[in-house]
């Protein structure tokens, strides 16, 4: 294809064909062309009408340019008498584009506003980035107590977990760098800055899960950072509550699960807190991660089965075919397959054992870890403590049981 026209035109046709493939796929759990609540529809609704014109007067111009450029193209005429130019057309093409902008700033304010609206809030709950997770901190206040049942606080991370049709106010904030929190099915942006609180409103109004990544580039791991947004009906959620406040069940004696409560208490109750956990002497075991990592957290494990995604919502705690079951459930069973948890037979044993034997090979966190020492001895996430198969064996039979 020698041809330069034919070039062009084969090159604009692939890229007409991709953009049209792109636009139409629909199984993309990213896309905001797909709100599945009240604040998102907001959005599209501004969004499709001002792509619309953006996109004519786009249209408009380029086939403009395209006119002058082959109108006009030198042949070698002489150069034109230079004039000053044509006050009408200037004044037209000032005009014209100052209207189109207030036509489009009128809507857009409009939504900003809407957007913010935080006085009718039923649910508050502390989102919190760190390098690389989120973690989430229910209050056990105002609603969330009185309505909602959170007589204690629960702490949990990487999954969201909120009830249906129900106006969650995000207090968004970060430990470390600036992160910055997306769920673009259900709202928009909106960054995490250390030592501010930033607020977003979350409302779902259909079951399932919904995902979205760190979208404020945070260092080495930001693209292990995601996070996903579990919307429950009330009855669902009431008993996902339920569940996490649960009081601890310790694992049966002789156990292999009890070898692994044991070698936890050892290896990871440092950093990790499991509500409820006991020493020997009886005396409950509380974590002090700000000694051990950099920003100062660690995710709580207590019911880590709950959740289907571990390490910044970015390897799956369910096998494949278990996953499918969740994700493609209808929203009136999507609760039940959400509530049932992570069983012995659905556990992605891959990715977990992987995570237990070398966390920062499967997630790089360091630049350079021989620099460990300018840190204060702090690890900047979870690091490799050197465990044995048997051990791993141990570990996955306790956390299995924290459900
Ligand atoms: C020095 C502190 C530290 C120790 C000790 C530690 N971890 Fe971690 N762990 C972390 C941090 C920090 C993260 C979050 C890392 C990330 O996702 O970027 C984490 C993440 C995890 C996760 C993913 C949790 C989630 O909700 O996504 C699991 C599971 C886990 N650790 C298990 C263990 C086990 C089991 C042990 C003991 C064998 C252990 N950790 C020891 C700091 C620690
Ligand atoms: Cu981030």
């Amino acid at each position: 294809m020698k041809n330069p026209r034919r070039r062009f035109l084969s090159l604009a046709g692939a890229a007409a064909g991709l953009v049209a493939v792109a636009g139409c796929a629909k199984d993309a759990p990213q896309d905001t062309w797909q709100p599945a609540g009240p604040n998102a529809e907001m959005i599209d609704n501004l969004q499709r009408p001002v792509f619309l014109v953006a996109g004519i007067v786009g249209v408009i111009v380029f086939a403009a340019v395209a006119w002058v450029v082959f109108r006009y193209r030198d042949r070698g005429q002489a150069i034109p008498e230079q004039t000053h130019g044509k006050p009408a057309v200037e004044i037209t093409l000032t005009v014209i584009p100052v209207l189109i902008l207030i036509g489009v700033a009128i809507p857009t304010a409009s939504t900003i506003f809407d957007l913010a609206k935080t006085d009718d809030t039923q649910m508050v709950i502390n989102v919190t980035g760190q390098q690389w997770w989120w973690e989430y901190d229910y209050p056990a206040i105002g609603d969330n107590a009185a309505k909602y049942g959170l007589s204690q606080p629960i702490v949990t991370s990487g999954q969201l977990v909120i009830p249906e049709n129900t106006k969650v106010l995000l207090r968004v904030t970060s430990r470390d760098v600036i992160h910055s929190y997306w769920i673009p099915k259900l709202n928009g942006k909106k960054d995490g800055v250390p030592g501010r609180v930033h607020l977003l409103r979350l409302e779902g109004s259909k079951p399932g899960i919904y995902a979205g990544q760190c979208t404020e580039f945070c260092g080495l791991s930001h693209s292990y950072m995601r996070m996903e947004t579990i919307v429950l009906k009330r009855a669902d959620f009431d008993a996902w509550v339920a569940n996490q406040l649960a009081p601890y069940e310790a694992p049966a004696e002789g156990t292999l699960a009890k070898e692994g409560e044991a070698l936890y208490i050892q290896q990871c109750s440092r950093c990790h807190q499991v509500n409820g956990l006991a020493d020997a002497e009886g005396n409950l075991i509380v974590s002090a991660p700000e000694q051990y990592v950099v920003s100062g957290a660690a995710p709580n494990l207590t019911n880590l089965m709950t959740r289907n995604t571990f390490a910044g919502a970015s390897w799956d705690l369910l096998t494949q075919e278990c996953r499918d079951v969740v994700w493609k459930a209808s929203a009136d069973e999507f609760g039940a397959k959400y509530l049932a948890g992570v069983s012995a037979d659905c556990l992605n044993q891959k990715d977990l054992r992987e995570w237990l034997r070398n966390a920062p090979e499967k997630k790089p966190m360091y630049v350079d870890p021989t620099k460990l020492q300018e840190t204060g001895g702090k690890y900047r996430g979870m690091p490799a403590l050197g465990l044995t198969e048997d051990q791993i064996d141990a570990l996955v039979a306790y956390l299995l049981e924290r459900k």
